[in-house]
């Protein structure tokens, strides 16, 4: 296969947000290609990002990947697996310099993964001039990891099963802009350790394992449909009440796998309660949880500032991270990456 001439570089930069998924994505129907048991919806955030420069350079005998200005070779070797999918699109064997920054903790819970591969395949398919539409680039993200499959859209999200065992119609599609219902998301960081067991080990653990696999599978659009119809209508109770219901069916499906999984500390724990009763105070917030002990609060933009201050209240909350929902993945000028 040929390489880009010698000397000539080609680069691009890319920044992209973690979603937060309110309909749940647990369960994959094929490893390799991260291919979902069941469909998912999310909404993407905003301030909290990673940012990602991509150089293919033929002088290079291998990739090479910076994560935060340190080499990490077990995110680059993912990488190098999302990168060689769009090399053979590309037609091309040159190896890639990666440098890529978040400006949030990696692997705690807060999605790092789903903004890294979203602005991992932008950048790298910009670089090589491939022109991809949103939704190839959606099917490409979704091999480096399942949920950067949504990132790659902003605002409301959903991302479809699918039913072909190539994967190519396993992508997301945008529900709806940010702007038309700019709700907002209080998180508490009650850890900053990355977690003891991945998303992948959980998904095959919980799938091997858990006896509520089959409820988890046959529940899943009525909740898709419920959450889909309550953004179209904008009604936060409706939204409120399947998005946590969707949450804690998670949970309690990977909870009952052997051994169980427990995401939560004393914090999130508290975190729930805590959100239960402001709403019943009239405060229109709700919660949902990841595989990891972070509390997302998510609310209507007037009750933010109550929220944030009753969960830094909580024992064990470390900080209060603030966002609204933003953009899907974009290319981005190369200097802010190292900016
Ligand atoms: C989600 N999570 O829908 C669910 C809910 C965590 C809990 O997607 O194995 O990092 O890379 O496809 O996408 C986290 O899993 O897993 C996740 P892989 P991913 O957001």
């Amino acid at each position: 296969m040929p390489s880009i001439p010698t000397g000539v570089v080609r680069q691009a930069a890319a920044q992209a947000q973690p979603n937060i998924a309110l309909v749940k994505y647990w369960g994959k129907r094929d490893v390799a290609l991260n291919l979902p048991v069941v469909g998912s919806l999310s909404i993407t955030l905003d301030s909290i990002w990673t940012r990602t420069l991509v150089c293919f350079e033929p002088a290079l005998a291998q990739d090479t990947f910076i994560l935060n200005g340190v080499a990490n070779a077990a995110a680059g070797a993912r990488a190098s697996t999302s990168l060689d999918v769009l090399r053979a699109r590309a037609g091309i064997t040159t190896r890639a310099r990666i440098e890529t920054r978040n400006n949030f903790p990696t692997g705690a819970g807060l999605a790092s993964s789903a903004s890294g591969f979203a602005a991992l395949v932008t950048a790298a398919a910009a670089a090589l001039g491939l022109e991809l539409d949103a939704r190839e680039r959606s099917v490409l993200a979704r091999r480096g990891s399942g949920s950067a499959a949504r990132s790659i859209f902003g605002g409301y999200a959903e991302w479809h099963r699918g039913t072909r065992d190539d994967g190519t119609d396993s992508c997301a599609e945008p529900l709806l802009a940010a702007s038309a219902w700019p709700l907002r998301v209080v998180v508490a960081v009650t850890s900053e350790a990355q977690k003891s067991v991945s998303s992948t080990d959980g998904m095959l653990r919980t799938a091997r394992t858990s006896p509520y696999e089959r409820a988890w599978e046959s529940t899943q659009e009525a909740d898709l449909a419920e959450a889909r119809a309550a953004i179209h209508a904008h009604d936060f109770a409706k939204l409120a009440a399947v998005s946590e219901a969707s949450c804690l069916k998670m949970h309690a499906l990977a909870m009952a796998a052997r051994p169980g999984l427990l995401y939560w500390n004393a914090a999130t724990m508290a975190g729930l309660h805590c959100v239960r009763q402001l709403r019943a105070e009239g405060v229109p917030v709700f919660f949902t949880v990841d595989a990891g002990p972070q509390l997302k609060a998510v609310c209507l933009p007037e009750a933010a500032e109550k929220v944030a201050a009753a969960l830094c209240e909580l024992p064990g909350v470390l900080r209060i991270v603030e966002c609204g929902l933003g953009a899907g993945a974009r290319v981005i000028p190369m200097e802010t990456v190292a900016a």
